[in-house]
């Protein structure tokens, strides 16, 4: 009775984990073997993923899963919207850019002189975003159109490292639902986005259900690194989806927050609602594993601590999370909040400087120590969150008794208490690492190991620990959030 075991990479945006998975006695059991940083570089001022040296960790991850016993089948999942673009002999055309690179600053008002903000909206049901594949893609044909003319094939990112693995072009479902490319009902490129704003139709590859394999590892990587040949397993290659996934509940209707570098707020449906509603929400429907539909809002999260975070080095060394959520637990809350949404706080540099701006602008206390800004934050994501929660339940016309919480934000159980008193619900925080196990779980319905994606959550549930976190100060966070939406409107 040999034990089957798989390997997941995770790609966030600030790092990068190879995980292997088995499964046990009605669990799924982890171990992490590598885990490396995912570091932006800017160069001439444009901002780029380091496209090679992450394949070089995905190399490294297999080298050490190899160490430690070998795998069936590898999955890769990674944040959403970026690219990579191939020519016609499949070599890669430039380093993929970073989604937080301003080309796509100006972009969204230029393309709705071709297609109507309401048309796009109605055709792909996707929450409005800078970053947004659509508009990375028009800035290209506005400002470098030699390079799509140069380009025979785009690659969403798990789909590029997909590709370098195992030579196959293929697009995976729940990632290519992040480009606001797609039509949402009929669940193919949509022509008329395509047409309407000059981008090849040419350039995008079959699109693939999550689960699908997509081949195997070539002869080449298996010889450089010296390992049997093993599937490539496109998962829920969004890692929203893959964490979607891993959510461990037996209800229907359940909400969560995936809480990383984004904080993804939503619930599953059956099928899209795209409306007037959902319009005025700017809430997104995104493809999730099984022909769900994930209705989203994606609320900028972490980010705001990890980069500040940069700024507070001492001596020569960053303080850990654990310290900086001590530090916020000293400090005198309900003081000032920020909207971690401001486009004043998407671009990397000194975030804690463009806070105190955004309170001084806003007429309230600027929060001049580190404890002091990381309780702003905390409290500034916990409240976004509460407007969240009301949107989406305004647009499925339901209540949510108890938010899930998952991810690796989920360590701040700071973050959590705050979230149940801002939201007035019961928080069921777990597990941490809800992508990874997603995607290995995803990789074993594929090898017929796990039967669907029923037994998937039961396996979850069985596997992790969960905590729970109750409302507290009811009337205070209710007072604050009437202070946060006037403040969020200024
Ligand atoms: P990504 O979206 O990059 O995959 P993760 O899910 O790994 O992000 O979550 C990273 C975030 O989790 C960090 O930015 C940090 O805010 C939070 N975090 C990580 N470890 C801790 C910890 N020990 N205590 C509190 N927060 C933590
Ligand atoms: C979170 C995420 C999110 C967005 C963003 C760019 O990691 O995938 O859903 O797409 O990255």
């Amino acid at each position: 009775n040999t034990k089957k075991q798989v390997l997941a990479f995770d790609f966030g945006a600030s790092s990068g984990r190879a995980i292997l998975g088995t499964l046990e006695d009605g669990k799924i059991c982890m171990e992490e073997v590598y885990r490396f940083s995912n570091d932006p570089v800017i160069v001439c001022g444009a901002m780029y993923w380091d496209t090679l040296r992450q394949f070089f960790e995905i190399k490294q991850g297999i080298v050490k899963a190899k160490q430690k016993g070998g795998f069936e089948s590898l999955g890769i999942d990674t944040w959403g919207v970026d690219f990579g673009l191939l020519d016609e002999h499949g070599v890669l055309l430039e380093n993929a850019v970073h989604y937080r690179d301003d080309r796509t600053v100006g972009m969204q008002e230029e393309a709705f002189k071709k297609i109507s903000r309401d048309e796009l909206y109605d055709m792909t049901g996707n929450q409005f975003e800078n970053f947004n594949t659509v508009f990375q893609l028009y800035s290209l044909v506005q400002k470098r159109p030699w390079l799509l003319e140069r380009a025979d094939k785009l690659l969403l990112t798990p789909d590029l490292f997909n590709y370098f693995l195992t030579g196959e072009q293929k697009a995976e479902y729940t990632m290519a639902t992040t480009t606001q490319l797609m039509d949402a009902r009929n669940k193919v490129w949509s022509d008329r986005v395509l047409q309407a704003l000059e981008i090849p139709e040419r350039i995008f590859p079959e699109i693939v259900p999550s689960g699908t394999v997509v081949g195997t590892l070539s002869d080449d990587i298996c010889a450089e690194l010296g390992i049997q040949p093993a599937k490539v397993i496109a998962v829920a290659s969004h890692d929203t989806q893959s964490a979607v996934a891993a959510v461990p509940t037996r209800e229907k209707d359940f909400i969560f927050i995936s809480c990383g570098t984004w904080s993804l707020f939503g619930t599953e449906l059956k099928a899209p609602i795209i409306g007037e509603k959902s319009l005025e929400c700017n809430v997104s429907n995104e493809g999730g594993y099984g022909d769900t539909t994930t209705l989203l809002k994606n609320i900028s999260g972490l980010w705001l601590a990890q980069e500040s975070r940069r700024q507070w080095i001492r001596g020569g060394q960053e303080y850990s999370f654990g310290e900086l959520e001590k530090m916020a637990m000293k400090a005198e809350p309900f003081q000032s909040f920020v909207d971690p949404d401001a486009p004043e706080f998407v671009p990397a540099g000194n975030i804690p400087e463009r806070i105190r701006e955004f309170c001084r602008r806003t007429g309230q206390k600027a929060p001049e120590t580190i404890g002091e800004i990381m309780c702003c934050i905390n409290q500034s994501l916990a409240l976004k969150y509460r407007y969240a929660l009301e949107q989406i339940e305004s647009c499925t016309g339901r209540h949510y008794p108890i938010i899930h919480m998952i991810g690796g934000g989920i360590q701040s159980r700071l973050l959590c208490q705050m979230t149940a008193g801002a939201a007035g619900r019961k928080v069921m925080a777990g597990p941490v690492e809800a992508t990874a196990l997603g995607n290995i779980a995803i990789q074993f319905m594929s090898l017929g190991e796990i039967k669907d994606m029923t037994e998937a959550r039961q396996i979850i549930a069985n596997s992790e620990k969960t905590y729970e976190y109750i409302p507290q100060d009811e009337e205070k966070w209710n007072a604050a959030y009437e202070r946060f939406k006037t403040i969020i409107q200024k």
